[in-house]
């Protein structure tokens, strides 16, 4: 038989991701001989670094970077609180992961690890397959944290003309406005305030919604029902649970609804490419995740 691949997710409190499932299975009809290790800051002891999750932990990702490559790794996962950190460990980044600041994917080709991000393009992929007609000029986006501003990316990626970005804490949301701004030119990102969401909603095409709300542990609504209308398309990037509240009030009041599983799978499916060269079947995958 041929090598074996290993790769790995490197991030805080990642006990419960499907990420090793959905690799494997898929990985394992492709013929290939594919281990899935997680890599939890929490749990390696890895160093004497400060104990518990967060920030602190962070700092930890460049030497389970540098560790993984020596053990011989293809490459790794970066997920919270890592994207970032990870950064000047790399030596390369691909364009999108180099616009966002993000990196969830790196790959280590040789001698060079080379950063992408998977969560930009799996947004893009689930968004084109689940509303392939929307309309998608004016789009509103709640909740600027590293979730947010990966589909900003992929919605001005898909041709977004504005994208209005809201956020309970303004100076975040001004942040990412600012930063995409720069990256995708004048006007194409704008900010406003909660209270004036329904406005908003009331004339856009879509809303993304990126903020930890419809988790078991944020259980509630988002926005208020009566902002949502017909007119408007509601895009979820929570996918536990898959039909979260804001999808339930968003189908009953007549929008056309995409949920938060399509990126997830989307997300492993371009990182398992670029581990490996070789193409996974993605419905195989969203096939795998309906029943994991
Ligand atoms: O970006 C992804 C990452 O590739 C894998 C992951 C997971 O398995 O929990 C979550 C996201 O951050």
């Amino acid at each position: 038989g041929g090598r074996t691949y290993l790769v790995g997710l490197v991030g805080s409190g990642i006990g419960p991701s499907l990420s090793p499932a959905l690799h494997e299975r898929e990985a394992e009809r492709l013929g290939l001989r594919y281990v899935y290790r997680l890599i939890d800051l929490d749990g390696t002891g890895a160093s004497p670094g400060p104990p518990g999750p967060g920030e602190a932990s962070a700092e930890r990702t460049g030497e389970l970077v540098r560790a993984a490559r020596e053990l011989g790794f293809d490459g790794l996962n970066i997920t919270h609180p890592c994207k970032q950190a990870v950064i000047p460990h790399l030596d390369v980044l691909a364009p999108q992961a180099e616009a966002l600041g993000a990196v969830n994917t790196v790959v280590f080709d040789g001698h060079r690890a080379v950063g992408h991000n998977t969560d930009v393009t799996g947004f893009a992929s689930s968004f084109a397959r689940g509303l392939p007609d929307a309309a998608i000029d004016d789009v509103v986006l709640l909740g600027s944290g590293g979730a947010g501003a990966a589909v900003a990316h992929a919605m001005l990626g898909l041709g977004t003309g504005r994208l209005t970005v809201v956020d309970a804490e303004p100076d975040r949301a001004s942040a990412l406005a600012g930063s995409l701004v720069r990256h995708f030119g004048d006007g194409r990102a704008v900010v406003a305030e909660l209270p004036e969401l329904r406005a908003r909603l009331a004339r856009a095409d879509g809303l993304v919604h990126a903020t930890p709300t419809g988790m078991a542990a944020h259980p509630g609504l988002p926005v208020p029902a009566e902002a949502l209308h017909p007119g408007l398309w509601v895009a979820e990037v929570v996918y536990r649970p898959l039909r979260t509240e804001l999808l339930g009030a968003a189908r009953a009041r007549g929008c056309r609804v995409l949920d938060g599983g399509g990126m997830a799978v989307f997300q492993a499916a371009d990182a398992l490419r670029l581990f490996t060269g070789l193409e996974p079947d993605s419905a195989r995958m969203l096939a795998d995740f309906e029943d994991l």
